[in-house]
This record gives C-alpha cells, sequence and structure tokens, in this order.
C-alpha cells in the first residue's frame, strides 16, 4: 500500500498521528504538540476535544500543497502527550465551573468560599504551562520547529517562553476575535484571556500585532492604544479599509511590516468568520475568510520573516467534522510555510 509519507495521493492512515504520517522523530523536521486542555474556558466547553478531533479530521487532506514544495516530505511528528492530561482536564474544569458560576451570580472572586477552588485551578494551570514549556524545550534544543495544538488559548504561553529563552527578539503575529489582554480573567492566572498579557511581559516579545480583533473589554483598548508594543488592525478597521478600495494585499503589507524578522504566529480559529468554526469557545461574528488568514501568512514568509513557532488553538469539534476539517487545513498550511520561512531565510 502506497502510504501518504511517499505519496501525497496515497491513502491516509488513521494511526493516531497528525496527517496520518509515520515519521519517527529522527527524520521529522516539525513537531506537533497536542494539548487536550479548556479548564479556563468561559462559554462553550470542548476545545479540548480539538487536538483528538483535528488528528481524525487531518488523515483526510490532501497533502500536495501549492505553497510548499514536497510539504508531505517535510516530517510531521505527532508528539505523544499523555492521557493524564485530558483526565486532569476534566477534574479540573469542575472546579473552573463553580469559579465561574460563583462570579456569573455577581459574587465577588474574594469569596473564601471559592478560594480552594482557585488555588487549585491556577496551580494546575501552572503544572501544564510547565509541561509545555519542557516539551517545547527539548525539541527546540534538538532543533525541531515546533507548533502547539490547543486546547484552549491558555496552553501556548509555555511555548512562547521557551521561545522566549532561545531567541533575545521577535514578534508575535496574534489573529484572533479577541485582544485576550486581561490581567487575569475570571480569577485565572493563565486565561485564554491572558495569554497576550502575559506574553508581552517577557523581555524577548518584542512586538505584539494583532488582526481581527473584535471583541474586547475597555481596559484592553486602553492597553492597546497606550503600548508600544501592541498594534491592532481591528476586524473592523480592516473592513473600512477594504470598503473604501484598499485590497488585502496592500493591509497584508502595512501588518507584516509592523513585525520585527523573526515572528511566533498564535492562531486561534475564531479570529476566522465563525461559519468557518461554529463550534469554538467564543465564537464572534465578523473575522478572516480562510484564504485572507493563509495568504496574510504567505506574506509573511515571502517578505522574509522566519517564523519560529506556531499555535493552533481554540477549534472544537461539532456535530459533524466540520471546524476540525477547517483546522486540519490551517494546521497543514501554517506548519508548512513556518518549514519554508526557515529553510529561506538565511
Ligand atoms: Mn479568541
Amino acid at each position: 500500500m502506497t502510504t501518504k509519507k511517499t505519496d501525497p495521493d496515497g491513502v491516509g492512515i488513521d494511526n493516531g498521528n497528525y496527517f496520518g504520517f509515520d515519521f519517527n522523530i529522527e527524520n521529522s523536521n516539525i513537531v506537533i504538540i497536542p494539548i487536550p486542555w479548556d479548564v479556563t474556558t468561559s462559554y462553550q466547553k470542548g476545545t479540548s476535544k480539538g487536538p483528538e478531533s483535528i488528528i481524525k479530521a487531518s488523515v483526510q487532506l490532501d497533502f500536495f500543497d501549492l505553497n510548499v514544495d514536497k510539504a508531505w516530505e517535510i516530517g510531521h511528528y505527532t508528539h505523544k502527550t499523555p492521557a493524564d492530561i485530558a483526565d486532569s482536564n476534566k477534574v479540573l474544569r469542575s472546579h473552573a465551573e463553580k469559579i465561574i458560576d460563583h462570579l456569573e451570580k455577581g459574587r465577588s472572586i474574594k469569596d473564601t468560599s471559592i478560594a480552594e477552588n482557585l488555588n487549585i485551578v491556577n496551580s494546575e494551570c501552572r503544572n501544564i504551562n510547565r509541561y509545555v514549556y519542557e516539551t517545547a524545550t527539548h525539541y527546540l534544543n534538538n532543533d525541531k520547529l515546533c507548533i502547539i495544538n490547543g486546547g484552549d488559548h491558555s496552553v501556548p504561553l509555555g511555548f512562547i517562553e521557551a521561545l522566549a529563552d532561545k531567541n533575545n527578539s521577535f514578534g508575535i503575529l496574534h489573529i484572533d476575535a479577541h485582544a485576550d489582554l486581561r490581567e487575569a480573567y475570571e480569577g485565572f492566572e493563565y486565561s485564554h484571556a491572558s495569554i497576550m498579557h502575559n506574553a508581552i511581559k517577557l523581555d524577548s516579545v518584542k512586538q505584539i500585532t494583532q488582526v481581527g480583533i473584535r471583541d474586547l473589554c475597555s481596559s484592553e483598548a486602553e492597553t492597546i492604544k497606550n503600548s508600544s508594543e501592541i498594534t491592532c488592525f481591528y476586524d473592523d478597521t480592516i473592513s473600512e479599509m477594504m470598503f473604501n478600495g484598499r485590497n488585502w494585499n496592500a493591509i497584508c503589507d502595512i501588518i507584516v511590516d509592523t513585525l520585527p524578522e523573526k515572528v511566533y504566529l498564535s492562531f486561534d480559529i475564531d479570529g476566522l468568520d465563525p461559519s468557518l468554526c461554529p463550534n469554538t469557545g467564543t465564537p464572534v461574528p465578523g473575522g478572516l475568510s480562510f484564504n485572507q488568514a493563509i495568504y496574510l501568512i504567505k506574506k509573511v514568509v515571502e517578505k522574509g520573516k522566519k517564523i519560529i513557532g506556531c499555535d493552533l488553538c481554540e477549534v472544537a469539534p461539532g456535530n459533524n467534522e466540520w471546524d476540525a476539517n477547517v483546522g486540519a487545513r490551517i494546521l497543514y498550511s501554517i506548519s508548512n510555510l513556518m518549514y519554508k520561512s526557515n529553510i529561506e531565510v538565511v
């Protein structure tokens, strides 16, 4: 039988790996690290099932990639995440739900009745952050390119910290409906709504360029306005530019020019139009089309930037494979473009 590894038109094999590829770590250039974690998701849960659903849907893809030569030969390796992470996620969600319920009744985060729950959640989130940090560091030390596949948008922080240890200057391209700049959303230190607040505190992170943002609180808008390190291309501003005749190519030029030479790509699926991710944790109308998102990332590579790492978060399966199908395609495209940006930059 011809497999996808040697022939992009071959048969996809459901072997538990992304894309059904059977590379070993030695002959891989990219490692995808699935983190089934959505403890702090506040609205629809289910993003912890994202990685598993993407793995399943990814087998059906065609692996010929118009943007990257012989992408199926790059070597995509699937990290084996211990099963107890998913188990612990389930237990912790019940603690987190008690806290969220408490707050939704108008009560205070400082009430002693929820203090223990909050301590447990924060301490376990610290542990998962450390696990991601150590896992990513291990692969980076072995010259692998990594992608974190969440889970909610809190999980890549450990990876960004690992990259910050190894690179003294880089920027983050952040595609999302949300600014994720809250200090500690609902009392959670490692909330999906706080990742960029936590990332910008790292010395190596010199710039965050946000695209597609359309749901934020007033303090986040203030932070954006007052920060010289954050540039936000609001969804509203982007549509206005387009309604006034600017084309997407010209807008991408402006976006990419805000980024330094090294770029980390943080891709929250809800940055896209919700018809592409109807089951994500916090869907918001508006957003980028699939082609706009891929074109933007292509421009990052074309303009000679080097993508040093990526994450794809907040994909949640619904009753059919649609969300996972879109997620798998994004994951394949961005991982291939990341590889391309590393071989073409000297
Ligand atoms: Mn989001």
